[in-house]
């Protein structure tokens, strides 16, 4: 066999897996121009990839995916690991044994008559002490395409494996496609992900929630550091000074939208500079404060709802060099989804490449998707690029809750912080297969993410609290507050800035009268908020910023309940923040 790498290690691992799958050929991917412009012929003529309107959309492409794999599919994805306690009752789990032997039966000889493409990235600046390494090794030429996209791939991140060592192995077939024969399997103690059966975003771009996330996770407690389901952005004052956040929302939230925000026309002379949209990896500095990387280098952003008025920034970015994932085609070859313009076009073709006709449901996929690189954004900021990260002012969590949460409040301290993170609850959206719209806890928006036992996760985050001196504040926001007939109370997007605004005041911690302490923590007083100019229904802020005592303490039950499901692990001062609302819930 030909010598490839001077890594013995990934050298030998790449020899095996063709052993086992058998491909045709083999490609080692340099992540260069060229080699992307061929791997894109290459999927025209194969039909895997359709051009789009070269006069409107310059380099634009469509993937239509098999209509059985277009989400993550959270029950085919387990971690495995010696004890099942490690991964606790947020994960499924397998033993390494039955989990090697189950997908490694599906891989032999699954790539006869397929290429087979070995991916080295980077995710995070190649020249960052933060940043780690992959390969994945997939027969898949659309993940390359997209792997190109969303991360540093390539020659240079191969000459940093070869100059470190360590290295994720990321092993990934499309397999028949089969969701009978779909596994998202992943070994932390031996860095390795093994994914078959599916071509979708988050199974098989391995680089994102399987690295990223679910082992990232994992070397981040063994390293002292956080991988976290978060966006981070910038946001400039008029004065010229950048406070910079992080916020953990479930996928399909909105992260991406306010990751790009554009200040309301109110809000003149501020701005915000998009760091990342969706993972942050975040280290402590010498100075006490947190600092964020974000370990990606494009966007994998949901189409449907963004347009004009949502998200203009993301909608200008997506006219040239853009994958896209199940949307849907106007007759003049561009693309199409619910929330781009009204009424829809006539004489689409849907996201499964059929007629589409008015009331017979969406044309394009709730979870169809664009794959930018991230220098495409006008509000994208070079401290992106800045090797050390960027520092952190405020953490925000969130959720969409149509009741109970606040538009917005702020935690007592980092142990109430990390209770209001593990305590978040969200309702389902088209990211993940399933019903969409049913309430479940989704902890620091990290439920699908988290590779190990939630409970000792939260007691990593809470160990920050003892040995760091400038920690960012804590917040919790619900942009999706519904009155009695489900109209938003909150007009959301652009205007969310007049919310992180309080946000950032309150850390600067100047005006001591922005906020009233209650049992879930401060919230702003009724005129704290800017709203001038907004067109509010009559009530509508005092609704947004009450605390229900009933519904509260039920509320507390409900968590209750489900931080019992941690056993032992559980860590006691999260136990003992409950105790504490529940008698001031009282008092
Ligand atoms: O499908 S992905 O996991 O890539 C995106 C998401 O769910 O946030
Ligand atoms: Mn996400």
């Amino acid at each position: 066999m030909m010598i490839n790498t001077k890594n013995r290690e990934l050298q030998t691992w790449v020899d095996q897996v063709v052993k086992l799958t058998k491909p045709d050929k083999v490609h080692w991917c340099d992540g260069s121009q060229s080699e992307f412009e061929t791997l894109v012929q290459e999927m025209l003529a194969a039909g895997t990839l359709i051009e789009l309107n070269e006069k409107t959309h310059p380099r634009c492409y469509l993937h239509r995916s098999n209509p059985t794999d277009v989400a993550r599919t959270e029950h085919l994805t387990f971690i495995c690991t010696k004890n099942q306690e490690d991964v606790g009752p947020n994960n499924n789990w397998m033993s390494i044994e039955e989990g090697n032997k189950k997908v490694d039966a599906l891989f032999e000889g699954c790539m006869r008559g397929r290429t087979m493409y070995v991916v080295p990235y980077c995710m995070g600046p190649i020249d960052s002490p933060l940043s780690r390494c992959g390969v994945e090794i997939t027969d898949s030429a659309y993940v390359v395409a997209n792997m190109r996209i969303m991360t540093r791939m390539g020659r240079q991140a191969l000459d940093r494996i070869e100059k470190n060592g360590s290295f994720v192995r990321g092993l990934h077939s499309t397999g028949d496609l089969s969701p009978d024969r779909r596994f998202i399997m992943h070994f932390p103690e031996d860095l390795m992900i093994k994914s078959i059966g599916s071509g979708y975003g988050g199974n098989a771009l391995l680089g994102k929630k399987c690295h990223a996330l679910r082992l990232g996770s994992w070397q981040a407690r063994k390293e002292g550091w956080l991988a976290e389901h978060m966006l981070i952005v910038g946001v400039e004052n008029p004065q010229g000074e950048v406070h910079y956040i992080a916020a953990a929302f479930p996928s399909a939230c909105g992260k991406t939208n306010l990751a790009m925000m554009i200040p309301p026309e109110s809000h003149k002379g501020w701005k915000i500079w998009t760091v990342g949209d969706d993972i942050a990896w975040i280290h402590p500095g010498e100075d006490g404060r947190l600092y964020a990387i974000n370990p990606e280098a494009g966007f994998f952003g949901v189409a449907p709802g963004t347009g004009k008025n949502t998200n203009p920034n993301a909608l200008a970015m997506l006219n040239h060099d853009t994958i896209f994932t199940n949307v849907a085609v106007t007759k003049d070859g561009t693309p199409w989804w619910e929330g781009l313009s009204k009424p829809a076009p006539e004489g689409m073709t849907d996201w499964q490449g059929k007629p589409h006709h008015a009331g017979s449901g969406p044309a394009a996929h709730p979870n169809s998707r664009f794959t930018v690189s991230a220098k495409q954004c006008a509000s994208y900021t070079t401290k992106a690029e800045e090797p050390k990260g960027v520092p952190l002012t405020a953490i925000v969590f969130g959720g969409r809750r149509r009741e109970l949460a606040p538009l917005v409040f702020q935690s007592l301290d980092w142990k109430h912080g990390v209770f209001a993170g593990a305590s978040v609850a969200s309702e389902t959206t088209a990211a993940a297969t399933g019903k969409v719209g049913v309430v479940r806890r989704d902890p620091m928006a990290m439920q699908p993410f988290c590779g190990y036992n939630f409970a000792d996760y939260w007691s990593h985050w809470l160990s920050f609290g003892d040995k760091y001196k400038n920690l960012p504040k804590i917040f919790h926001v619900n942009w999706f507050r519904q009155d009695k007939d489900g109209a938003f109370l909150w007009p959301g997007f652009g205007d969310n800035l007049r919310v992180i605004r309080w946000v950032i005041d309150r850390c600067k911690g100047d005006d001591k009268n922005n906020a009233t302490r209650t049992a879930i923590g401060y919230l702003p007083t009724e005129d704290a908020i800017d709203t001038k100019g907004l067109s509010l229904a009559p009530g509508a802020m005092h609704e947004l910023l009450q605390v229900d005592k009933d519904a509260w303490k039920h509320e507390v039950g409900a968590i209750r309940d489900y931080f019992a499901h941690y056993g032992s692990h559980m860590p006691k001062e999260l136990v003992g923040e409950l105790d504490r609302i529940e008698r001031e819930l009282q008092g």
